[in-house]
């Protein structure tokens, strides 16, 4: 087979493939993602148990969160990532509602707050 026989039987393979819906190199992926729990400290123990129960609520009552990112190039190349975050954005993020004046420590007062508009 010469290259000007090769060229139109491996386009024409390429085509028939790319209409069966085929891609030559395909990659799906999973990124695991997750960031350093925030320091904080709590007034008292009160405040951190009031704190941590609503914690726990606001994780169970939220999915964990997902993004996508996908991009082909018809016939030859199909990828994809799928970033899941991890559990401590749950936990720092209810720190930045709950820690209303940014000092590092959460307050009886911060933590019944937080308990309250978590319900
Ligand atoms: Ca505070």
């Amino acid at each position: 087979m010469t290259f000007r026989t090769f060229l139109p039987v491996a386009a024409g393979v390429l085509l028939g493939l790319g209409g069966l819906g085929c891609t030559l190199i395909s990659h799906q992926g999973t990124v695991h993602r997750d960031e350093q729990r925030l320091p904080i400290s709590f007034e008292t123990d009160a405040a951190a148990r009031t704190f941590y129960e609503a914690v726990e609520k606001v994780r169970a009552s939220s999915s964990p969160t997902e993004s996508k990112t996908e991009f082909h190039i018809p016939i030859i190349l199909s990828h994809g990532i799928t970033t899941v975050n991890g559990p401590h954005q749950v936990f720092n993020e209810s720190i930045r509602r709950a820690d209303t004046n940014q000092d590092g420590k959460i307050t009886e007062k911060e933590a019944r707050i937080f308990a309250d508009t978590t319900k």
